[in-house]
């Protein structure tokens, strides 16, 4: 018997848009199951206790990129997410604490001077952490406004010493079926892979998150660490990275690979390209039950829009 499956990638945006959107905060509460606890809800903590870094956070906010608002609720940032690795609907967040984050080694290869390995604290140890407030635009129209903790993805890649021939930078998730379950399923093209070029992985904006809302990042959210590139659709932001690896080709992404009719490398966030399945002219941020119009590289343009001056032959925005 064969049963084709719809794939998330396959159903429409209101199929794709999940419940928790549109239900109100008892219902949430009720449809999470948890109504005799409701009231500490909003207390919830993700953040392990145990986390060897837990005193490097709150880190020192940096302003430079603005201050979007409003920020949006912590609580509906830990329990609706997007991490296929744990299950293709929104509400992984029980099944991501499986995840073990510590120890956690992070290899460096490729096109470097010397390919090393490195550990999550001793990395820690040798950057200097700050907060920013960044917008995230998914591909499928939510959006939120939260405070990451990390570090600029340059320092890292600094810390790598990449040779003068690297041209991408390619990271990538931890490949675990016994604790990701869907990476049992043999039609993705696991691990989930990302990449940018060399000048978008060098600019200001492009960050690694190893904290959120003041605290070390939660498991659901791609502990111990994750990509950010805000004025990107939010797949680019890989979750979880076990390597760096520098390249001079550029490398099959995770979504491009499944879907390139729909999902490509450089993915910009762009209100008047639509996605082949529905627009992308606004966005609902999470918690909110109105749409806002989408902006052009997500409200970075100033920073951004010059890395594309010399790629206008490029699909960028998709
Ligand atoms: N490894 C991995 N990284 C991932 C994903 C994923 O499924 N697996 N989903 C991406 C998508 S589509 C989005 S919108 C963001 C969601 O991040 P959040 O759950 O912290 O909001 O993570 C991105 N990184
Ligand atoms: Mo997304």
């Amino acid at each position: 018997m064969l049963i084709k499956r719809k794939r998330g990638w396959e159903l429409g945006e209101n199929q794709a848009t999940p419940e928790g959107c549109y239900l109100n905060r008892r219902e949430l509460v009720r449809a999470m199951g948890l109504g005799a606890v409701a009231a500490a809800l909003p207390a919830m903590a993700w953040a392990d206790t145990k986390d060897p870094s837990a005193a490097l956070y709150p880190a020192k906010r940096n302003d430079k990129y603005g201050i979007p608002a409003p920020m949006t609720e912590e609580r509906r940032v830990n329990t609706y997410n997007n991490y296929y690795e744990f299950g293709t609907d929104k509400s992984i967040y029980r099944e991501a604490q499986k995840l073990e984050v510590r120890p956690w080694t992070i290899k460096v290869g490729g096109l470097v001077e010397k390919p090393f390995e490195i550990g999550i604290d001793d990395l820690l140890a040798k950057l200097q952490l700050e907060e920013r407030v960044y917008r995230h635009r998914c591909v499928e129209t939510w959006s939120m406004v939260v405070p990451w903790s990390g570090f600029p993805l340059r320092s890292l890649v600094e810390l790598c010493k990449p040779t003068a021939s690297a041209k991408y930078v390619v990271l990538k998730t931890l490949l675990k079926p016994a604790v990701m379950p869907e990476q049992r399923d043999p039609l993705y093209p696991w691990p989930y892979t990302e990449g940018l070029a060399m000048d978008e992985a060098m600019n200001d904006l492009a960050f690694i998150a190893t904290g959120l809302y003041g605290k070390p990042i939660a498991k659901q959210n791609g502990a111990p660490l994750r990509l950010v590139t805000p004025w990107k659709y939010g797949f680019k932001s890989v979750k979880s990275i076990v390597s760096i690896d520098f390249s001079d080709k550029r490398p099959a992404t995770f979504w491009e690979a499944l879907q390139s009719s729909e999902y490509g490398f450089w993915a910009n966030v762009n209100p008047q390209v639509p996605h082949p399945r529905w627009s992308q002219a606004t966005e609902k941020p999470l918690g909110s039950d109105d749409r806002v119009p989408t902006l052009l590289y997500n409200g970075y343009g100033e920073f951004v829009s010059g890395l594309y001056s010399d790629r206008k032959a490029e699909k960028l925005f998709m």
